[in-house]
């Protein structure tokens, strides 16, 4: 009897074991979902088998850095606007709305879809004129990064894109334990504006997902899990986007994941504009490693020329532009605290081969307290006067430091719905 019941009571265990194994296995095999950091994620219920998105475009504020929130137009309250995202096989429907002053249409970058909706407004459909909605409806039967933007030119400029991803109906393998968005895009705003000049070539504002470092928040990884970063770009420049300590596989381009034996390693990678890239990497060391544009003017904030005549005498700035500089952040720091940066020149006027028409802030401006979260959790005091523009931090983390910051975040509200203005 007690033989019997023991032989069953294993057989029940086994099936448990083979449930939760199989479980397991599922749990492998599902991608994780893609986070955009900074930017949320566009909700949507299901409709007799549809996904069904609700889509605004509307002017936002959008704070770049803490004391600087730009008018831009977006999508739902932010610029970039929600991320879309969707499994290959699935037929989504966007109701778009829009909210702007002007006429406008969406188009999906890189979807294979009908020509009624390509969104490129008088080819494929009318415009949506402000007031209006429209509704687009296809199936998606590609997989990968995409992105979504409105087609007039001027509208690109001033922030209208968002990401769009599409999981395989395959996994895609290797598994990656934590994949990330990052859109990129360019302002030129001058110090005593809120408004992008949509025409200017000079972009003194360069973003990740809307946030200039050192706002963006950094990606946090714990040590030894496989990381994809994708990246889209949509604006006047092409940027080359460099990782620091890890050498990465290219496995993505725009619309395709692309066959392993074509991956490209490097630790740089040229995102044109209107291109994605994916890379993977294996984060095997710990460290606050840098991601950024290696471009020189693309890793600072706020570089304007032409502001004032006279911005050496103490004077130009201040007249000129009011206290829009003045009174930013960290403007008044006396120092950065744990970083000696004894000797530092004064005035630009101490500074051979200082620009002759360009006002830039010094490496001083550290803004760590306005810039705190879970995710700038044990930065060396300072660290935020050394990242700016297109530039965040990739953090792998010692499993105690990455389970400190996960129960950090876990106690704060999320703030992400929203572009945020900082006041
Ligand atoms: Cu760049």
């Amino acid at each position: 009897m007690n033989a019997r019941r023991e032989f069953f009571r294993s057989v029940l265990q086994l099936g448990a074991g083979a449930a939760a194994l199989a479980k397991i296995v599922k749990a492998q095999q599902t991608p994780v979902p893609v986070v955009t950091p900074d930017i949320a994620d566009l909700p949507f219920k299901v409709d007799t088998g549809v996904k069904v998105f609700h889509l605004i475009a509307e002017p936002v504020k959008q704070m770049i850095v803490p004391g600087r929130t730009f008018d831009l137009w977006g999508f739902n309250g932010s610029a970039p606007g929600p991320t879309i995202q969707a499994n290959e096989g699935d037929r989504v429907r966007i109701i778009f709305e829009n909210h702007l002053p002007e006429p406008t249409a969406i188009h999906w970058h890189g979807l294979e879809l009908p020509i009624e909706m390509d969104g490129v407004p008088g080819i494929g459909q009318k415009a949506v004129m402000p007031g209006e909605s429209f509704l687009y409806e296809f199936l998606l039967h590609q997989n990968g990064t995409f992105f979504y933007h409105s087609h007039m030119a001027m509208q690109e400029m001033v922030g209208m894109l968002g990401g769009f991803i599409i999981q395989p109906k395959t996994p895609y393998a290797p598994r990656a334990d934590k994949d990330y968005l990052l859109a990129l895009q360019e302002y030129a705003v001058l110090p005593n504006s809120t408004i992008p000049n949509s025409m200017s070539m000079e972009f003194n504002w360069l973003t990740f997902n809307g946030k200039a470092g050192p706002a963006s928040t950094p990606l946090i990884i714990r040590q030894g899990e496989r990381v994809r970063i994708r990246i889209v770009n949509l604006g006047m420049d092409h940027h080359p986007i460099h990782l620091h300590g890890f050498t990465f596989w290219e496995t993505g381009r725009e619309g395709a994941r692309q066959p392993e034996a074509i991956w490209p390693r490097g630790n740089t990678t040229l995102v044109g504009v209107a291109q994605a890239r994916d890379i993977e990497f294996v984060a095997d060391r710990p460290g606050d490693w840098m991601l950024h544009c290696h471009l020189p003017h693309h890793m600072m904030n706020q570089m304007a020329s032409i502001v004032g005549p006279m911005t050496r005498l103490g004077q130009g700035m201040q007249a000129g532009a009011g206290n829009a500089m003045a009174n930013m952040p960290g403007m008044h720091q006396e120092a950065t605290p744990g970083m000696s940066m004894g000797g530092a020149p004064q005035s630009a006027n101490q500074v051979p081969l200082f620009p002759q028409d360009a006002f830039m802030e010094g490496p001083m401006m550290a803004m760590d307290k306005e810039v705190d979260k879970p995710e700038t959790y044990g930065l060396p005091a300072g660290w935020s006067g050394f990242v700016g523009g297109m530039m965040t931090l990739v953090r792998v983390l010692p499993p105690e430091q990455y389970e400190k910051i996960t129960q950090l975040k876990s106690q704060t509200a999320s703030t992400i719905p929203t572009g945020g203005t900082d006041k």
